[in-house]
């Protein structure tokens, strides 16, 4: 791969498949969050709206549980890919975890928010999330109690799209790996990719739901299969 003289810049998109191996439970599957907990009650601003308490247990839950996880072969290949690529790369995570940068990665960007931040509804500003939300702690900037998670639910605007964007239309590579497809604007950025003449390769466990989109789709672990397509 890094051998391909006809590649320069490289968008990489993950999802929850990526993170899977370091015991980050994925949306999807069998047993994942949304078989243990129903989306319209946790991720909508409906949901939040309603009964915030709830949200916020879920979060601080899922932020415990990210925290105490690790890095993967995966996440590892992908750091080194970025150490070493020479012309543009980007990840696009849509994962709130912080594993890409913990493996060494610098040019990640988190369209669907981090659990590492916290949002002022009352003022706007992002402050590190400290401590529990449901204890519902000041924000920094305002003093309000209107602290929610900076992730991004179900009818809200994902985050830098302009960005994302203009790196697809420079792209010469588009790689999606461990994402079910399933969620859209991320599950559109291959047929953006095609429609703009870029190359597209999907590494997934088994086939998502828009296998048939990308040029190439191997399917395995991604433990395994990353570190193949970067070696
Ligand atoms: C492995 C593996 C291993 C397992 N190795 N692989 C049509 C067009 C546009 C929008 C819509 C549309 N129709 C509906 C919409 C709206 C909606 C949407 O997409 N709904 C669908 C359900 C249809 N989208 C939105 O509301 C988004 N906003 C929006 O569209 O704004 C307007 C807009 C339009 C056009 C342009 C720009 C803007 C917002 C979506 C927000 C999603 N939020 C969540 C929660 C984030 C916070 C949190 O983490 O709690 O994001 S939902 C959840 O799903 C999370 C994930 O990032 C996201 C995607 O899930 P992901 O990562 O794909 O996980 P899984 O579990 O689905 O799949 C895992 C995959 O890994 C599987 O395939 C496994 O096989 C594989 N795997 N182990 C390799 N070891």
């Amino acid at each position: 791969m890094a051998d391909r003289s006809d590649i320069r810049n490289i968008v990489i998109l993950t999802g929850a498949g990526v993170s899977a191996e370091s015991g980050i439970d994925t949306f999807r599957a069998e047993g994942g969050l949304w078989e243990q907990h129903r989306v319209e009650d946790v991720a909508t601003p409906g949901a939040f709206e309603r009964d915030p308490e709830l949200v916020l247990r879920f979060y601080d839950m899922r932020r415990e549980a990210i925290q105490t996880k690790h890095p993967n072969p995966a996440h590892q290949a992908l750091a080194r890919l970025d150490r070493e690529w020479k012309g543009e790369l980007l990840i696009v995570t849509q994962n709130v975890d912080d594993l890409h940068e913990r493996a060494g990665a610098k040019r990640v960007l988190h369209m669907h928010g981090t659990h590492l931040n916290a949002w002022c509804t009352a003022c706007d500003a992002r402050s590190p999330w400290r401590g529990t939300l449901i204890d519902r702690p000041a924000c920094p900037e305002c003093g309000e109690k209107a602290l929610r998670p900076d992730v991004v639910w179900f009818g809200e605007m994902p985050y830098e799209m302009d960005r994302i964007f203009g790196a697809l239309r420079e792209a010469d590579l588009f790689v999606s790996i461990g994402t079910s497809g399933a969620v859209y604007p991320a599950a559109g950025f291959v047929r953006n990719a095609r429609d703009l003449g870029v190359a597209t390769l999907e590494l997934n466990l088994e086939a998502s739901q828009g296998s048939h989109w990308f040029a190439e789709s191997r399917h395995g672990p991604a433990s395994v299969l990353v570190p193949e397509w970067v070696e």
